[in-house]
């Protein structure tokens, strides 16, 4: 890559090209995804088959089908997959986001797609080296790290985790925490169960206890922050457990490691139980929650992505007001172009480039070809107006200037924040 000083064409057509080509050449740290680091065996998901079972594409699948939930459960993942792919590539066009995601993976792959082609497709993901598999993935997403949501109430992933797993510096942790601030009598038991001393009430020793969980964890697997995902009726304060164990626990433990807590916020889990994971929706959520905690914890680090549309310009406000929010991505119902490009241009529009522009959310790792590909597209797109609005006052503008901005809009903000 050429770096030049020499301010550019006021051209738009030349802008457009500059733009996109080093939104496409500069690397991303993907901070939220729910891949694995190879070491952790089969929990990393790939492959054409896991691309078609994604949740995304099970809800879709069930709009179109008569299939009883039930017996599309009991199938075999390979079946499960092939009537996905029945439904929604060969009896219909695949034009949803989520369709359009597993063509434009296979694609970036150099495949060859049609409605015939999934048994060719299979065949060619059996005969790939996994280990370069994962490399040519990242390869291609340009990513130079992958965050993974790391449970220690996951049984299979604390399991490898209790096998201390030889690491692969790409892919970096987050610790989850949604049982120990949503489900107590859960969490609570399993504590007890591993040796912390804790009570039902969270009383006697508890508070030192999870913080001791914490600070376990925490230098078990080094995580760039806390997470975790609330429901839109999350309200703070409150005379709940969530409250009680944000107060005592979690955000003294925040302030004093300096890592910063995440709180995704405005999943209604299971509003259709029959879909399983594919079943969670969406609500808007009453931000005076995240408000009331960046005000009272100023010395705290909070990083956040909203789920509803219609919270995102609020979020917008309440980040230009506390310093100490991070706001990121473009989460789950809003990874989509027509969301992205909105929420893109408020952001720059309300924070400059203070915010990190998108996040996978990946759950197959063949998925960050498509997230990636699609996203720096509108993002490209976005920015080129905005620099084109700039450059139309007088202001100059550069290659290493432009390259600076996505840089830190893709990664480096983040970093910079939690640093
Ligand atoms: O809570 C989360 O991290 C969500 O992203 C997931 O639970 C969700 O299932 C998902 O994969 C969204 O993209
Ligand atoms: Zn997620």
């Amino acid at each position: 890559m050429i770096i030049s000083n020499q301010p550019l064409s006021t051209s738009r057509g030349k802008l457009y090209d500059q733009v996109h080509r080093i939104v496409q050449s500069t690397p991303a740290l993907d901070m939220h995804t729910h891949l694995y680091d190879p070491a952790f065996g089969d929990l990393l998901l790939s492959g054409i088959d896991e691309q078609l079972v994604y949740h995304y594409l099970v809800a879709e699948t069930f709009r179109s089908s008569t299939m009883g939930y039930e017996d599309f459960w009991k199938l075999p993942r390979a079946q499960q997959a092939d009537h996905v792919w029945s439904t929604l590539f060969q009896e219909r066009s695949p034009i949803s986001e989520a369709c359009r995601g597993v063509l434009t993976s296979l694609h970036l792959l150099g495949l060859e797609t049609g409605p015939k082609s999934l048994p060719s497709i299979r065949q060619w993901f059996k005969e790939q080296d996994r280990e370069s598999f994962v490399s040519r993935c990242l390869e291609i997403a340009n990513l130079r790290g992958v965050c993974m949501t790391n449970s220690p109430f996951d049984p299979e992933e604390k399991a490898v985790w209790d096998q201390s797993p030889s690491r692969d510096s790409r892919f970096q942790t987050g610790l989850r925490l949604d049982p120990l601030l949503l489900d107590w009598p859960v969490a609570g038991k399993t504590l007890a169960d591993w040796g912390y001393e804790v009570s039902e009430d969270m009383g006697g020793t508890s508070v030192v206890s999870v913080t001791r969980f914490l600070e376990d964890w925490r230098d078990r697997i080094h995580p760039l922050y806390l997470m975790v995902s609330l429901p839109p009726d999350f309200t703070y304060p409150a005379d709940d457990h969530t409250t009680r164990m944000l107060q005592q626990v979690i955000l003294p433990f925040c302030r004093a490691s300096g890592l910063p807590l995440a709180l995704m916020i405005g999943v209604r889990r299971s509003v259709n139980p029959f879909l399983q994971l594919a079943g969670d929706g969406v609500g808007r959520a009453d931000l005076s929650a995240l408000q009331c905690l960046c005000a009272e914890n100023q010395d705290v680090k909070f990083l956040s992505t909203l789920l509803s549309r219609e919270n995102q310009h609020e979020l917008c406000v309440l980040g230009r007001k506390f310093r100490n929010l991070h706001i990121f991505g473009c989460w789950w119902f809003t990874n989509v172009p027509s969301m992205i490009q909105e929420m893109t241009r408020m952001r720059l529009e309300l924070l400059g480039t203070s915010f990190t522009a998108q996040h996978s959310d990946a759950r197959v790792l063949d998925q960050v070809l498509y997230k990636w590909d699609h996203s720096r597209r509108v993002i490209a797109d976005v920015l080129t107006d905005k620099y084109f609005d700039m450059q139309q006052t007088g202001w100059p503008l550069s290659e290493e200037i432009i390259r600076a901005d996505v840089t830190h809009l893709l990664g480096a903000g983040f970093e910079g924040f939690c640093s």
